[in-house]
């Protein structure tokens, strides 16, 4: 299962400062292969810059009470796409009183003028590493660990996200369950360890016949979850027709005299039905599962969001 990028990513740097001969040695000096450096002068330019590259430290000069470097502050600290970047202060102000301000309004950091290029530059990468750290720790929190798919609560946040994405630009989207059959009697048979890999091996299966911006999902147990943007429940069925007819063929060392089959349930928006809240959506997938497990196993039933069945005829137009 190709996890998500575990790999440091390139980061990027805010700065700003009314004084441009500051901002110009700083730009030089900040500059690195792994992080670049993006200027501003006054506030919404900051503002837009913070919101266009998403930067993992914002540097912000700031010498009076009154400077509107203040306001910025405070103003960064309550945009909700803003509000958790890193923010270093500089300033010429060294008491005391100046610098709780800044941190009571959000400032992770506060370097006094004149300040050592040194100093700064190494508090800048201490910053930018416990960033990355932190980015990769909230990224490895969203990953199953036995599958390496993504875990529960990462598909109910993307479930959320998409059905947002319906509701605003009537998005199409489908949702998969699939549900391993009569996977207790593997590991009773052959031990929880020949089960872990049938579990392995699936996530690896959905992965490879999904696209990429299709998001599996380890559901629960045995039990996966596939969900795929802007794709009708016609369109679904050909995937999971594919990964059912792969897994069915599939050999495995630990019984490779015993065939491991899925059964899969399928619920899908299309354009122009009334955008489902999460629930519903998951009901009507497993309902269709049901059906395929009532049906005799190792089958894809699929219906709209509504109930309505998606018929072999649509599957096969859309393949
Ligand atoms: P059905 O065809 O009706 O789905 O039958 P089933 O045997 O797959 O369903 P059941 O719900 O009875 O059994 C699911 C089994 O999955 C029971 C549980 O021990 C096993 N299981 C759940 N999580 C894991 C896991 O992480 N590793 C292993 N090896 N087994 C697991
Ligand atoms: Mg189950
Ligand atoms: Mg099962």
């Amino acid at each position: 299962m190709s996890k998500p990028e575990q790999e440091a990513r390139h980061q990027a740097i805010v700065l700003i400062d009314e004084a441009e001969p500051l901002r110009r040695l700083l730009e030089k000096r900040l500059k690195s292969a792994r992080a670049s450096v993006h200027c501003a002068d006054d506030p919404q330019g900051a503002i837009d810059l913070i919101k266009k590259y998403a930067p993992d430290v914002v540097v912000l000069g700031l010498d009076r009470m009154d400077d509107s470097g203040y306001e910025m502050l405070r103003q960064i600290k309550e945009t909700p796409e803003t509000k958790d970047v890193h923010v270093m202060v500089i300033s010429g102000m060294s008491n005391p009183q100046d610098k709780v301000a800044a941190f009571d309004l959000g400032a992770a950091d506060y370097i006094t003028k004149p300040f050592d290029m040194l100093e700064l530059r190494v508090r800048v990468r201490v910053a930018l590493q416990s960033r990355e750290l932190v980015r990769m720790l909230g990224e490895q929190a969203q990953i199953d660990g036995l599958s390496g798919a993504y875990n529960r609560a990462h598909f109910d946040a993307r479930l959320g996200e998409l059905i947002s994405g319906a509701e605003r630009n009537r998005h199409v989207f489908s949702l998969a369950i699939f549900d391993l059959d009569k996977f207790k009697s593997i590991n009773d048979t052959y031990g929880h360890p020949a089960g872990d890999a049938v579990i392995k091996g699936m996530a690896k299966l959905i992965r490879a016949e999904c696209r990429t911006c299709d998001v599996p999902c380890r559901y629960g147990g045995e039990e996966f979850a596939l969900l795929m943007p802007d794709t009708t429940p016609a369109q679904a069925v050909v995937v999971c027709e594919r990964v059912r007819v792969k897994l069915s063929e599939m050999r495995w060392p630990h019984h490779p005299e015993r065939q491991v089959t899925v059964s899969i349930g399928i619920s899908g928006l299309t354009a122009g039905e009334s955008v489902p809240d999460a629930a519903t959506m998951i009901a009507a997938a497993d309902k269709c599962l049901y059906q395929s497990k009532e049906g005799g196993r190792d089958q894809v039933t699929a219906s709209l969001v509504d109930g309505t069945p998606v018929s072999a005829g649509e599957a096969a137009a859309a393949a």
